[in-house]
């Protein structure tokens, strides 16, 4: 039998880690696994593309709105399908990251270390993990009756990140930036250095994913921890019980994600 992967751009950190566990996890239960990664036809076109190669069920790592995700399940008929980059409105089964715990941790540790003036590095705006961080993080503000003194986006990738914080030049600076993944740290921390501002003594930077790289950065970044191999084994094991034991079961609570301090913070 045969699972299918529709994802994100494999060439990003995150999505690639996920494939990775759920490739591995596949093969151990004695499963096969198609991956379409979705392009400029969006998921839709990459679930078409699993369903013509005769799949069993799908994973859907792509994100998605509540609405392109019940429709996605109707192209997919009877098969079983488990989501886990959607809007958490959504009426599908997921198997997700929470937001909530996970841009909390590092927007309070921020503010136990004292930070006031702090900036954001949002994820792009079509994705609503990221909306769901910048959210948090504006929420976790405004309990302190603070607000960002900044907020610049990105599209992920690290040369976004450098892109975005180069614009702070000649502004005045944040003390402390929360950025929405690694990859878009690792650019703002060059950016940064560029610049002369030196992480953390006069800038704090907090990432998000803690993919496999994250401890080497320089310096080694704290950030917020998702496991990407919890979440790709948990979601193969959740697939393929429905395919063996069919029944509505509804999909997995949100993952808790955990704060790990290294050396970018102070
Ligand atoms: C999310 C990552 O946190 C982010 O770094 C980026 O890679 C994004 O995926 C790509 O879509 S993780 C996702 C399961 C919300």
């Amino acid at each position: 039998r045969t699972l299918g992967l529709a994802t994100s751009d494999l060439a990003l950190l995150a999505p690639a880690q996920i494939a990775s566990a759920i490739q591995q996890r596949t093969s151990q239960l004695g499963y096969h696994l198609v991956i379409a990664m979705a392009g400029s036809g969006g998921a839709q076109q990459a679930v078409s593309d699993l369903l013509s190669q005769r799949v069993d069920a799908l994973l859907i790592n792509v994100p998605l709105e509540a609405q392109a995700a019940q429709q996605i399940e109707r192209m997919a008929a009877s098969l079983p399908c488990l989501f886990l980059d959607v809007a958490e409105d959504a009426d599908v089964a997921t198997c997700t990251f929470s937001a909530h715990t996970g841009a909390r941790q590092g927007a309070e540790h921020l503010l136990q270390l004292g930070h006031r003036h702090i900036a954001l590095l949002n994820g792009p705006a079509d994705s609503v993990a990221a909306r769901a961080r910048r959210a948090v993080w504006i929420e976790v503000l405004q309990e302190h009756q603070l607000a960002p003194c900044n907020q610049l986006e990105g599209d992920w990738s690290a040369q976004s990140g450098y892109q975005a914080v180069m614009q702070l030049a000649g502004q005045e600076m944040p003390s402390a930036l929360l950025v929405a993944n690694d990859q878009m740290a690792l650019g703002a921390m060059q950016a940064l250095h560029q610049m002369g501002v030196a992480v953390p003594a006069e800038m704090s930077v907090v990432g998000y994913d803690d993919t496999a790289d994250s401890a080497w950065y320089q310096p080694p970044l704290t950030t917020v921890r998702q496991d990407m191999r919890q979440l790709g084994e948990c979601s193969v094991q959740w697939l393929t019980r429905q395919l063996e034991q069919p029944g509505s079961e509804a999909g997995l609570p949100p993952f808790a994600t955990s704060l790990v301090v290294r050396a970018s913070t102070a």
